[in-house]
């Protein structure tokens, strides 16, 4: 199989979750019969590093009207770009940049950047709804995707960009080297072009199979990265690890062979353990934690206790897709603050979403956390957790101990 990297014929099947239904595709019941079912394959390239689905389905299908997830949705994540805007701004030093964002979404990110003082700022944003609340809170958004052949069209009008961020962004693009293409063409001879994604040793470190479905196409390490921006004629200067996501890296990127930082090549060298065998490894942990969760909940169903899910996340519809049907309709309800997901049913095993007060009003023994990668924001903000009313449960082992304490 090619590796839609590098375009080697080195690809390898790691792991295949059989038919999955669109991670994001929250629907009503009149829908269910019209609901449709992708492979969900996950791979790995031992010559170029990097982890990827397999023929990942199209973009289409994925980030269009409907698409639900607002960036704004969480206090924390707001936080973390206001964060990110200050540091990047004061990392390229040049006084009203123009600052680009690849995936704007509702434009929070550049909002902060336009407050930190940025001369200009531009979003491209392909699902629609979610760009159109961006430019009506005033943010200046393309509603496409970035591509090499809008980016070229861009720099006619716009010019180059001092700074180009993206994230969580780029493990979302379907054709990444036209991306990054399109990040060559755009940046300015010393701009700066900044990046962050989940990354890929955080994922086999915690089991996060979750982080696995039909949007996440790659999954980014330092070693990939840096095979990646070779071919692109771009470098790597700088990372900066990041909590987001259930870890994440920020990567800093120029045009010019710049000299990797220590941290960067430190973090490259320790990288080495990432081969297949590693990644088959993580396979069998994944495949352990599937059955552990399964069993988990269907012994608290014949037990007569009962269980909700906190977060219709995208993340969730491959736990409930994965372990056994039975398990997953052991779940009465799951709550969701996103009013667009509220009375709509979960992907493929069809569980209602209701408002997070249903589990005042419908209390249950247990949640089981699908915003696992919140815990820190929502165990504080919840009475129901802080008074622990109810028990969090965990779809893996090492999230387990990662948030127990
Ligand atoms: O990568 C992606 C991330 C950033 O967002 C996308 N592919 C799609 C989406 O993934 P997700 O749905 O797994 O994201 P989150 O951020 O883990 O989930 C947020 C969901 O949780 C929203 O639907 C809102 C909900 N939520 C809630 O009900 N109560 C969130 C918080 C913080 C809460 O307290
Ligand atoms: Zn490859």
């Amino acid at each position: 199989m090619n590796c839609r990297a590098c375009g080697s014929g080195s690809l390898k099947e790691i792991l295949n979750f059989g038919n999955m239904p669109i991670a994001n595709g929250f629907l009503s019941e009149r829908n269910f019969d019209k609901e449709g079912w992708y492979p969900l394959r996950f791979g790995f390239c031992p010559l170029c590093k990097m982890a990827q689905l397999i023929s990942p389905v199209h973009p289409n299908l994925l980030f269009n009207e409907n698409y639900p997830f607002l960036t704004a949705s969480s206090d924390w994540m707001v936080s973390h770009f206001a964060n990110l805007v200050d540091e990047v701004m004061e990392r390229i030093g040049q006084p009203n940049p123009f600052v680009i964002e690849i995936g704007s979404n509702d434009g929070s990110l550049l909002k902060a950047a336009k407050g930190k003082g940025a001369g200009k700022v531009l979003g491209f944003e392909p699902a629609n709804k979610i760009g159109s609340l961006a430019r009506k809170n005033g943010i200046n958004t393309i509603l496409a995707p970035f591509e090499y052949l809008q980016a070229q069209l861009m720099i006619q009008t716009e010019g180059p960009a001092h700074l180009i961020i993206a994230t969580n962004t780029l493990c979302h693009v379907h054709d990444l080297n036209d991306v990054l293409r399109g990040v060559k063409a755009a940046l300015a001879r010393n701009g700066l072009f900044v990046f962050e994604d989940p990354y890929l040793p955080d994922i086999l470190r915690y089991t996060t199979y979750d982080q696995i479905y039909d949007e996440h196409k790659w999954y980014f390490s330092v070693t990939s990265v840096v095979n990646m921006l070779e071919r692109h004629h771009l470098a790597l200067i700088d990372i900066e690890p990041q909590e987001v996501h259930g870890g994440s890296m920020r990567y800093y990127v120029t045009h010019a062979d710049s000299p990797i930082s220590k941290k960067a090549y430190q973090a490259y060298s320790q990288e080495r353990f990432i081969d297949l065998g590693r990644m088959q490894e993580f396979a069998g942990e994944v495949t352990y934690e599937i059955k552990n969760l399964t069993q988990t909940l269907g012994e608290i169903a014949r037990s007569g206790r009962t269980v909700a899910g906190y977060a219709a996340t995208s993340k969730s519809t491959t736990i409930l897709n994965s372990m056994g049907y039975d398990a997953a309709r052991a779940i009465s309800y799951i709550t969701d603050t996103t009013p667009v997901k509220q009375e709509k049913f979960s992907p493929g095993v069809h569980i209602p979403i209701v408002p997070p007060d249903a589990l005042l009003t419908n209390p249950v023994d247990y949640v089981l956390m699908f915003a696992w990668n919140h815990w820190n924001e929502i165990r504080k903000k919840d009475s129901i957790f802080r008074e622990k009313r109810v028990l969090p449960l965990w779809h893996t082992t090492k999230i387990a101990e990662k948030y127990s304490s």
